[in-house]
């Protein structure tokens, strides 16, 4: 059953205005970003639109924290960290963040959490919600750093094969993670690998 608030516009714009108080602006400016654009993704690929937009403008609820707090948060609300989240604690925000939209904002429905938990390193076999959120977040009006960002964005409007737009943007945030240094997660090359091998030639 799809939550009723999901087509009530007073929840959807209490949620706005919660996130407008607990964001910078920045970061509030690409949350409605992600919100605008799961809905237009919801649109295209026949999923609920309050329901993406929720998950859009919640997904970063979170990243309030610094990487020592999301450790700290975490630790005292027994939510599970791994050893890579250890070292890398921005990643938790992902998983805080569900937590929050659960027990601050009153999320019940495992669909959005789940699209908010998997936003950052995406995961093997996405609803298509997870896999909304996770390309709203990449292809939003505000993001202008990635280098196929153009081709991505036409890609998911012009095409109808979400799954092609995916496996390029976790390509593109592997390469991007590879040549910055940084470590990756199982998580994020799972996800990549199950996506890629599924790809039709
Ligand atoms: O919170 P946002 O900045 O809107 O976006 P996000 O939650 O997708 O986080 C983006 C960053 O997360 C991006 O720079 C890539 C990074 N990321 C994704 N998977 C991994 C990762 N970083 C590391 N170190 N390892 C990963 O596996
Ligand atoms: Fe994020
Ligand atoms: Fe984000």
């Amino acid at each position: 059953m799809i939550d009723e608030r999901y087509s009530d516009k007073k929840f959807i714009y209490s949620l706005y205005d919660k996130m407008d108080k607990c964001l910078k602006r920045q970061r509030y400016v690409h949350s409605i970003g992600v919100a605008g654009t799961a809905a237009s993704l919801a649109m295209k690929y026949d999923a609920n639109i309050g329901r993406a937009q929720v998950a859009g403008i919640l997904h970063d609820c979170a990243k309030c924290y610094t990487d020592d707090e999301l450790i700290g948060l975490c630790r005292k609300h027994e939510i599970e960290i791994s050893e890579f989240e250890e070292e890398n604690g921005f990643l938790l925000h992902a998983k805080y963040g569900a937590f929050l939209a659960k027990n601050r904002y009153g999320i019940d429905d495992t669909e959005v959490l789940n699209a908010i938990r998997w936003h950052t390193t995406g995961r093997a076999d996405m609803t298509l919600l997870e896999k909304i959120v996770f390309i709203a977040d990449y292809i939003e009006p505000s993001r202008n750093k990635a280098k196929n960002l153009q081709k991505i964005r036409k890609m998911v409007f012009d095409g109808s094969d979400i799954d092609r737009a995916l496996v390029m943007i976790m390509h593109d945030t592997i390469d991007y993670l590879h040549e910055s240094g940084s470590d990756i997660d199982e998580t994020t090359m799972t996800a990549y690998r199950f996506y890629e091998s599924r790809l039709s030639v």
